[in-house]
This record gives structure tokens, sequence and C-alpha cells, in this order.
């Protein structure tokens, strides 16, 4: 049994209990088999696949808080720190009833190699709760982040672990988050990125793994003589990552006609109204049925669920699935591939089951960005944030998305470069996959078996 093979039965075997983990270890694992191969002996010696798939250290707390109505709760909150070989750890925080270890495990492992591809010095973690924020009131909200960060506090810091966003957790949070910190340990620390423009936080950041996931799908279609412009976009989700890659794919002309959430989706034939989405999600926070009732000539479908989403059967020329895990399955893939999809973006973690993944890169012609690469401009800009921080300065608009921009096309082209010395040109699973673990493999060789 080769070495890569033997790690994956371990982990099935161990971790049965956490299938999301079991398959983002699957996924990464099987694409880095020829690298592997090519350096076996070290590898194994080393236990580098075994010390890379199993976290430095993961806190599990009671997050005790207390509702409107003075009734208690309890939820149990989370932060892996899963390894900081290249830099602190740093990665999202996610608020959903969803949350377990497992989850948080394997958002944690995709972001060590995300964090590694950026170039940027940062590690990888995540971190959240199984709090739905769904109906709760701004005192309930804060309540709950409040009392998160009682335990949160003593394990984060701005050169140790450095949390963000992520489902569930925006602006609003992270305000929360910030103040209680500040409160317990007196330090006005950039421990946190996606802080509100007014205390540290970085133009950009709130629209950058939207702007970023278009910018590395606009490289991949340009490396092969075309672009956004005049393709038909479907988008899932509507949220922070889907409404900035909307826009961005508008601006470069493409026409989104599609968006979800959890509870149904949209087709406007028209074009997405932008303007519509964001005042119904982003100031009233409430549902994307309600697009309807203004825009007389779009459908609203009700079936939200993303394991029936009937949202992948509209014909597009580009998906940019950017809602949460395994919402693209094989059923959709192939409903994709018979309707032409010319390049599929993974704006979410892990979107795309791994039978669909293989049903893309069969055609050999779709292109598929994987998230890890496709999505890394959020904790980019997340890493540029920190620096502006560190420095005590806050750069322009123009100079962040240029960074960003350059941050991007450079994934690409490592991703890409990557897959073409490994024979497979067009699997940028297999290049981003390879290309992130290189870099982290070395450092935890240089730093010996800790
Ligand atoms: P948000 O909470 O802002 O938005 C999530 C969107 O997806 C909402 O429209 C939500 O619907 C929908 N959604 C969430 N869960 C489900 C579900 N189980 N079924 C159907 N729809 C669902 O999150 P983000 O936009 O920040 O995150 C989206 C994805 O992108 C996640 O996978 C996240 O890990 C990933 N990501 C986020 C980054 C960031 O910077 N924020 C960076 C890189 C990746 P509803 O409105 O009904 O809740
Ligand atoms: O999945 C992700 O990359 C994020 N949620 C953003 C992480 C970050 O630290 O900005």
């Amino acid at each position: 049994m080769s070495y890569t093979n033997s790690v994956l039965k371990m982990i099935e075997e161990k971790y049965s209990y956490q299938p999301l983990f079991v398959q983002a270890v699957k996924e990464v694992l099987h694409s880095l088999e020829p690298a592997i191969k090519a350096n076996e002996a070290a590898y194994k010696q080393n236990a580098i696949l075994e010390r890379m798939v199993e976290p430095d250290r993961q806190i599990v707390f009671r997050v005790p808080w207390v509702d409107d109505k003075g009734q208690a709760h309890v939820n149990v909150g989370y932060r892996v720190q899963y390894n900081n070989s290249i830099g602190p750890y740093k990665g999202g925080m996610r608020f959903h009833p969803s949350v377990s270890l497992g989850e948080i495990k394997f958002l944690g492992f995709e972001q060590c190699f995300k964090n590694s591809l950026t170039g940027l010095p940062m590690g990888g973690g995540k971190g959240g709760a199984d709090f739905d924020p769904k109906g709760k009131s701004e005192q309930e909200i804060f309540r709950f982040c409040q009392s998160f960060l009682m335990e949160l506090f003593r394990h984060v810091g701005a050169d140790i672990d450095v949390p963000a966003g992520d489902i569930g957790v925006g602006a609003r949070e992270i305000g929360y988050m910030y103040g209680t910190y500040k409160k317990i340990t007196r330090l006005p620390e950039g421990w946190i990125t996606g802080k509100g423009l007014d205390y540290g936080g970085s133009l950009i950041r709130k629209q950058a793994t939207g702007f970023g996931l278009v910018y590395l799908v606009q490289a991949m279609l340009q490396e092969q003589g075309t672009c956004f412009k005049g393709k038909t976009v479907v988008v899932s989700g509507s949220g922070n990552v889907a409404i900035y890659a909307a826009q961005k794919a508008m601006e470069f002309g493409g026409k989104v006609v599609a968006m979800s959430d959890s509870s149904g989706w949209i087709y406007d034939k028209d074009g997405v109204d932008l303007k519509l989405v964001q005042e119904i999600k982003e100031v009233k926070r409430a549902r994307l049925s309600e697009y309807v009732k203004t825009r007389k000539s779009a459908e609203y479908h009700d079936d939200g669920k993303v394991d029936s989403l009937r949202l992948w059967s509209v014909k597009c020329d580009v998906a940019l699935p950017c809602a949460t895990q395994n919402d693209i399955h094989l059923a959709h893939a192939k409903e994709l591939i018979k309707n032409g999809v010319l390049a599929v973006g993974e704006g979410a973690n892990m979107p795309t089951t791994i039978d669909a993944c293989n049903a893309f890169l069969a055609t050999k012609k779709v292109l598929f960005a994987p998230g890890k690469a496709a999505n890394a401009g959020g904790v980019a800009t997340s890493g540029l944030e920190m620096t502006q921080n560190s420095m005590r300065l806050s750069w322009t608009e123009k100079e962040v998305d240029e960074k960003l921009l350059a941050i991007m096309n450079n994934i690409y082209k490592n991703m890409s470069t990557t897959a073409k010395n490994f024979k497979d040109p067009i699997n940028f699973i297999l290049g981003a996959n390879i290309a992130g673990f290189e870099k982290l493999a070395r450092a935890m060789l240089a730093h010996g078996v800790q």
C-alpha cells in the first residue's frame, strides 16, 4: 500500500465519525500521490502526512448565554489550531447549527494549504460554534459573542492565532468580539481580521473573497483565450462571498442570472439586481424570496437545501458555488456539463463532492478551480490587514485591490504551473494541493519533528 493510502486508511478508521474531515483529507491525499512518490522515503520517515492531518491542538468549550426572555442556553465553541509552521494560526470562525469538531477540522485542514498558497506567512486554523444567529436580536448576538470571547481570548493573539469571519460571522459579530477582547486584555490589537474600517480593518477585505474568486477564474479563462465578458453566470449563496463574486463577475461583463440562500433560489433572466439582493440580505437580513416581490419578472424556487438544489440545472457558462460544503453533487455536475459549463470556481470551502470533482476532471475540458486556490483572496486580504495593523497604517482601496489581484494571479500561475509539471495540465485540484503542500512540507521538515 502506498504511503498516502496507508495514512488515508488510518484517518478513515480513526475518524469515521467525522465524515467532512475524512472527505477533505481524502481529496487532498489522492491528489498529492505523485508529489509524495517523488520524495516518499523522506516524507515517510518524518511522518509528514501523519503530522499534517492531525491538528496541533483542538480547543472545545462551553458558551453559556442568556436570551431576551431571561432563559439561559448553552452552545459549544471550537478553535482548532491546525498548523503554525508557516506563520500564526489563521482562519475564520463559523456560527451555524451544523458546526461540530469534524466540520471545523475539515475547514482548518483546508486552510493550511490555502494559506500556504497565498504566499503570505500564515499558518492554518479554524473555529466557530453550533450557534444559530438567525432570528436572534442584536442583544442576543452581543451576549453570545461576549460569552464566546470569555474563553477564546486566552487562546488567540496578533502573533499567535488570528481568527476572522465565515458563515454567520460578519462585521457585526467581529465588532462585538473585538470589543470584548479589548475589554478583557486592554489590547486594541489586530488579533482578528475583517474588522470595521474605523478600528483597524482593511479596505476591500469585505469584498476580497468574492473579488479574488472572480480574478482567479478570469485568469483561468484568459489562459484558454476567453474571459467573463458575455458569459452567463450562476452563483449559489447570497452571503458575503456570493454577493461580491456576483458584483465582480458583472463588472467583468458577465450576466449573473441566479443566486440562492438556504431556503431557495431566484432566477432572473434579465440579470440579477444585486442592489436589491444586498438590501434584502445585508441590510434587512431577510429571505431571498422577497426578491420577487419587487422584481415581478423573476422566479423564486423554494428548494433551498443544498443537496436538492435545482439551481445547478440553470444553463450557464460559469458556475460559482459560494454557499457551503457539498453543494454540487454528481447529478448537478452532470447537468452542468450537459449544459456546456466552461468553468467552475469554488467560492465556498469544499462545495463540490469528490464524485462531482472527478466528473469535471474527466471531461478534460471544464476548468475547475478548487476552493483552496479560488477563495484564498479572503484570507490573503486578511493577511494584508495584519500587515497594515503591524505597520500602524492603512492602505488605499486601490493599493489593497492591486495586491489582491497580484496574489490571485500568482496563485493561478502556481497551481497551473504545478499541474503542468505533473503532466496533468488542467487538473487544478492536483496543482493547488501539491503547490500548497510542498511549501508547508518544506517548512515542517526545516523545523524537525515537532
Ligand atoms: P455568509 O454567512 O455570509 O453566507 C452564506 C450563504 O450561504 C448564505 O446565503 C446562506 O443562506 C447560504 N448557506 C449557508 N449554509 C447553507 C446551507 N447549509 N444550505 C444552503 N445554503 C446555505 O457566509 P460566507 O459568504 O462568508 O461563506 C460562504 C462560503 O464561503 C463558506 O463555505 C465559507 O467557508 C467560504 N469562505 C468564506 C470566506 C470569507 O471571507 N467569508 C473566505 C473563504 C471561503 P442564508 O442566508 O439562508 O443563511
Ligand atoms: O475560509 C476562509 O478562508 C475564511 N473564512 C477567511 C479566513 C480569514 O482568516 O480571513
